[in-house]
């Protein structure tokens, strides 16, 4: 009796954390009660059973999430029929629909695409019903994510009309999940895949992925890292993959592997990978006749090759052309893509790091295969809290290029800084190329309308882990729905997507997301400002990219090291890329050549980034560069500590674990801010030999004891680096 008694408080004490838990775990798919009766009856009043046509995998689960979401919503069950009532909520493709149904719909569905839905109230005779279709299986899921959505947010759905698609084609992550479960630039713990036990445990927790993913219309997944290993192409994995393509193909999910060019060789088969060798050539396309023989829906490669020490055509003296081309005709005949990344920089290449990638690949526009896709990052160097935007967006009218941005926060905070990314994604879509004149936008270039491609992608490298709430930071789930609304339609508003998600996550009370996603918004340029200000970049320490390392200068590759981004002597700090320096400013269109060609008129944010700047230069506000620096450092911790105010006012909206956890990351946050002002401001001093601002406090250490910090430790490194 006593041990029931202590069994049953044990749990019950237990019960708010487990809950907390599984609304981490829950994303922003929570299906909570709507607690106000006025809004709940209405809602009740429009819906009354779900009635599906068709039989596929796709409908079942577009069912089976519906009644999950009402039954959370209403707290009742949802029947399904197969006759059309009053309030009915009608599903099905445009092909399984009854042929009664469509005459109102006709418009319509010629409006949208192959992936696109509808969602609209009709009347059929006198019955008035909701009906949600497509074209495919998997924009009616799309649309039945879309219509959860709706209630999520407590829209009005008694008059809804819907039509909406995806401008962007292929919409996918890239896990740099590592056959042993560590994940390069991971946060979050080890890969969810579990690679040892597939294919015979199939973890709930994948169909919960696929469930996130489709929520927000992503449609593939590349499984391993860039730095790849081929063991995955022996039979022993390809039946794993198989296996997690199973668990996808009804969300409209699509698997990926990156291929490791070197696999010929590597496994056994051949003496050279060379791109021109018949026998290479052959075992490629037999290498994808065997997977294709498995997972018919396979999505093709991602490759990472001659960059960072990864093998590539450049081996054998050919060309990525010569490469991306070989893998791309042994995957035409299955409909398969090859993602061929420009993420390229080499040791032996005295040119500024930020223009190598155009200079190896414009030269090739229009040399790829059509079922090729160019990967470019969004800015020339890597994932910084701020980069311009990649030259060759634009550059490449002949060939498609698909965006690569990083949802893991590797230059930023990691998984301890609360940073909303699509902010920093919208920055780069919204950004002009100019080279069709005005309004030649990046998401332009990406979405194919700018030149007119017909193969269209967008790849975000993933923030996903075992961590129960599966990004590490609460806000980190932000980014990963964020990049999938982005990718869905690249001219979304990140503010709009803020306030979306907060509501579906935590709550739709007014004060709550109004004061926490201008917290969000805030948030991406207190980063810049506390890390990188005015357009320094790469200062991260190196290896780990874990806090501020600006004096490292004793790694073999020059451009390791931060000293070669900021290039501080006793004149002044900033990369020179103008005419005077390494020029790398000629790879983008007029005007901007023009306008980042001078001081006067580069824009402050970009200011270092282009131009070796004195000290004491006068800036906009009438004050030194050295002043500004200092400015923007004080300003950077200044945001973290109003948005540490913010969060402590929120505490009745949010449950208590999500919200413990924030406020001791905003914590983290912070110190590691004021870290970052003071390592760097110290380090730069000895430069510039200038008094400090009186705004900013005495730093608690000197520079000694800032540069003596290591973290042999810091997490993310994968063994590819050791
Ligand atoms: C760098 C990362 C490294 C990745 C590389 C890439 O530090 O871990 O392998 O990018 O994108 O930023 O290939």
């Amino acid at each position: 009796m006593v041990y029931k008694k202590s069994v049953l408080y044990l749990s019950l004490f237990f019960l708010p954390f487990f809950l907390s838990a599984q609304k981490g775990y829950d994303l922003w798919l929570q299906y909570d009660a709507i607690e106000k009766e006025d809004i709940r009856s209405q809602y009740l009043r429009q819906i009354n059973n779900i009635v599906p046509f068709g039989s596929g995998e796709t409908v079942k689960v577009a069912v089976s999430e519906l009644q999950m979401a009402f039954e959370g919503f209403f707290q009742e069950a949802i029947r399904e029929s197969v006759a059309i009532g009053e309030h009915d909520i009608v599903l099905g493709t445009k092909e399984n629909l009854p042929p009664y149904v469509l005459p109102s719909l006709e418009l319509e569905l010629s409006k949208i695409n192959s992936e696109g839905y509808i969602i609209k109230r009709i009347r059929i005779g006198n019955t008035p019903v909701t009906v949600i279709t497509s074209q495919s299986d998997a924009g009616l899921l799309y649309g039945v994510f879309r219509f959860i959505r709706e209630i999520q947010l407590h829209n009005n759905i008694s008059d809804l009309h819907i039509v909406d698609s995806p401008r962007i084609q292929k919409r996918v992550l890239n896990h740099w999940d590592n056959l042993d479960r560590t994940v390069e630039r991971g946060y979050a713990g080890f890969s969810i895949w579990d690679w040892h036990h597939l294919p015979d445990l199939i973890k709930p927790q994948y169909t919960d992925y696929a469930r996130a993913n489709a929520s927000i219309g992503i449609n593939g997944t590349v499984l391993t890292n860039v730095n790849a290993n081929s063991l995955v192409f022996s039979p022993h994995y390809i039946e794993k993959v198989k296996a997690l393509a199973e668990v996808f193909r009804p969300y409209g999910i699509q698997v990926y592997l990156t291929a490791r060019f070197s696999a010929p060789v590597e496994m056994g088969d051949l003496q050279t990978a060379d791109p021109l060798d018949p026998e290479v050539r052959q075992w490629w396309k037999n290498k994808a006749d065997e997977i294709y023989a498995e997972i018919p829906d396979f999505g093709g490669f991602l490759v990472k090759a001659n960059s960072e020490g990864q093998p590539g055509p450049n081996n054998y003296g050919r060309s990525h052309v010569d490469g991306a081309n070989m893998m791309a005709e042994a995957l035409a005949p299955h409909n398969g893509i090859v993602m061929w990344r420009a993420f390229v920089y080499s040791e032996h290449d005295p040119e500024d790091r930020a223009k190598q990638a155009y200079t190896e690949f414009v030269p090739f526009d229009g040399q790829f295969h059509d079922n090729v896709l160019v990967q470019v990052k969004n800015g020339p160097i890597d994932f910084q809290p701020r980069e311009p935007f990649h030259p060759m967006f634009g550059a490449m009218p002949n060939t498609p290029l698909m965006m690569e941005f990083q949802i893991t926060q590797e230059y930023l905070g990691f998984s301890s800084h609360l940073v909303y990314l699509p902010t920093m994604f919208e920055e780069i879509l919204d950004e002009d190329t100019y080279v069709k004149g005005e309004g030649s936008t990046v998401a332009k270039v990406i979405d194919g309308t700018l030149s007119n491609k017909k193969l269209t992608g967008i790849a975000g490298v993933a923030n996903i882990g075992t961590e129960k709430n599966w990004t590490g930071h609460p806000f980190g789930q932000a980014n990963w729905y964020g990049f999938g609304r982005l990718a869905w339609d690249p001219y979304l508003d990140s503010e709009e997507i803020a306030e979306e998600w907060l509501q579906m996550t935590f709550s739709n009370e007014e004060e709550f997301v109004e004061e926490v996603s201008d917290m969000m918004i805030k948030s991406r340029e207190a980063v810049v400002n506390y890390m990188t200000p005015l357009g320094l970049h790469h200062i991260m320490d190196t290896g780990h990219h874990y806090g501020p390392g600006p004096w490292v200068s004793d790694l073999d590759r020059p451009e390791w090291n931060p000293v070669y981004y900021h290039k501080a002597d006793s004149v002044g700090v900033g990369f020179d890329r103008t005419q005077t320096g390494s020029h790398a400013l000629a790879q983008y269109a007029e005007p901007l050549r023009e306008k980042y060609n001078s001081i006067e008129t580069t824009p402050e944010k970009y200011l270092l980034w282009f131009h070796h700047v004195p000290w004491d230069y006068e800036m906009e506000n009438g004050e030194t560069l050295w002043y500004n620096l200092a400015l923007k450092y004080q300003e950077g911790v200044e945001d973290v500590e109003e948005m540490v105010e913010t969060w402590n006012r929120m505490e009745k909206y949010v449950d208590r674990q999500k919200f413990e956890k924030t406020k001791m990351l905003l914590q983290i946050q912070l110190k590691e801010a004021k870290w970052w002002r003071d390592a760097v401001l110290l380090y730069f001093q000895q430069f510039s030999k200038m008094e400090l601002p009186d705004f900013i406090p005495k730093p608690e250490h000197d520079l000694e004891y800032y540069q003596s910090l290591k973290f042999p430790y810091a997490p993310g490194i994968s063994p590819a680096w050791h």
